[in-house]
């Protein structure tokens, strides 16, 4: 099972006592349902503000350089909260929130070292909710909304500014090398095991074609730029008065990469209606009218800083992303467990099957995918 930890309550009261005065603290839940950091929201008793703060140990066999990750997201805090000065005209109106990193008590720092793990917090954003489902075309097309408008805010962040804080991820290429590392090393019987053999060949036939991103981006069609990294539908904020989007969660994977993986994931995240977690495959389809309101959603805001070269590879990323995350559960499945948290034996398998039926689903409806994704690119203004 992948590093996780049982936190007593004791130890839970006294990290948080590091970040607020004990005597303020009412209560320490779980918060939301991560595959890798571990998540609680900190009540707070009293008039003051504010009234709960997020507080997470990071999971440094994930994020080897921890500082790195905490540098990120304090640069990332400090770049958007100077555009959000000016908002750009799309935010008329409407309410926007970047969680932002707490500084520790009576330290420097912005994180407390407890049993030699590595504590931080983070504000909590109020008044707005996540769902692991996506409701209807209006929730959609406000995802699609929540992550243009990041990525517009972030679209003149250079860089060189973020640390690679996770080398490799989202390259597809390099999953699938370490893939074939690791399944060089297990042996595997597919006769007694039907359902690791249907994935592996899933595999098999997909080799072709995996590239298609890196090369793009090595041939300096696709260029790389900060990325949230994990924007799936659980980490899209949504205002729970009126439905609108109003911020994105979860900065840690925040770095350099290709915005293709962003968008990819959104979308492999969104439109499986059956979620990531179901174990009935037979109702994993990937929804074409979902796409078609988070494209037209996040095109509204992204047509000011996609060039037409990203615009060309935004099929393969949808066909892509959710290749690349069955073989990262099924290469943690071969490995015995040690990157994703699991519930059960064969979890990471049964969440492989669900990414794989989601890439049939993709393929076997592919020129419509193709026509769906002009289709919202001409519907859309190029702005300046
Ligand atoms: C992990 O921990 P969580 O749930 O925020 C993973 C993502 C995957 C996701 C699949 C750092 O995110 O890349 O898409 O699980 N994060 C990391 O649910 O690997
Ligand atoms: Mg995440």
């Amino acid at each position: 099972m992948a590093e996780g930890a049982l936190h007593h309550e004791s130890s839970l009261q006294q990290i948080a006592g590091q970040f607020h005065p004990p005597e303020r603290i009412a209560g320490i839940q779980s918060l939301g349902s991560g595959n890798v950091n571990d998540t609680f929201l900190v009540r707070l008793d009293g008039e003051g503000d504010p009234p709960a703060f997020v507080m997470q140990r990071l999971n440094t066999t994930v994020f080897a350089r921890p500082e790195l990750v905490m540098g990120n997201l304090l640069t990332l805090g400090r770049h958007v909260q100077r555009r959000l000065a000016s908002p750009p005209p799309e935010l008329a109106g409407r309410r926007w929130e970047v969680p932002r990193v707490l500084a520790a008590r009576g330290e420097a720092g912005h994180w407390v070292e407890h049993d030699g793990q590595f504590w931080r917090s983070i504000t909590y954003i109020g008044a707005a909710t996540t769902t692991d489902v996506i409701r209807d075309a209006s929730h959609a097309r406000e995802i699609g909304y929540g992550l243009g408008m990041f990525h517009h805010l972030i679209s003149d962040l250079p860089a060189g500014e973020l640390a690679d804080t996770l080398e490799g991820f989202h390259v597809t290429p390099a999953y699938l090398s370490r893939y074939d590392a690791v399944l060089s090393c297990c042996s595997v019987d597919g006769a007694s095991e039907p359902r690791l053999q249907q994935a592996l060949e899933h595999v098999e036939r997909r080799r072709v074609g995996v590239d298609v991103l890196e090369a793009a981006c090595a041939r300096g069609e696709l260029q790389r730029r900060p990325i949230h990294g994990d924007p799936k539908i659980n980490n899209v904020m949504i205002d729970e008065s009126n439905g609108q989007a109003v911020g994105l969660i979860d900065l840690d994977t925040v770095k350099p990469g290709l915005i293709h993986y962003d968008i990819g994931d959104c979308l492999r995240s969104c439109c499986n209606a059956a979620g990531e977690e179901t174990l009935d495959l037979a109702s994993v389809r990937f929804d074409l009218s979902l796409c078609r309101s988070i494209l037209d959603g996040y095109l509204a805001i992204g047509r000011s800083f996609l060039t037409d070269a990203d615009l060309r590879y935004l099929p393969d990323c949808i066909r892509l992303i959710p290749f690349e995350l069955g073989l990262r559960f099924l290469t943690d499945h071969l490995e015995g467990d040690i990157y994703f948290r699991t519930e059960r034996p064969e979890h990471n398998l049964d969440r492989a099957l669900v990414q794989f039926a989601l890439t049939e689903s993709i393929e076997s409806q592919w020129d419509a995918i193709s026509d769906l994704v002009q289709a919202s690119i001409s519907a859309c203004p190029v702005r300046s």
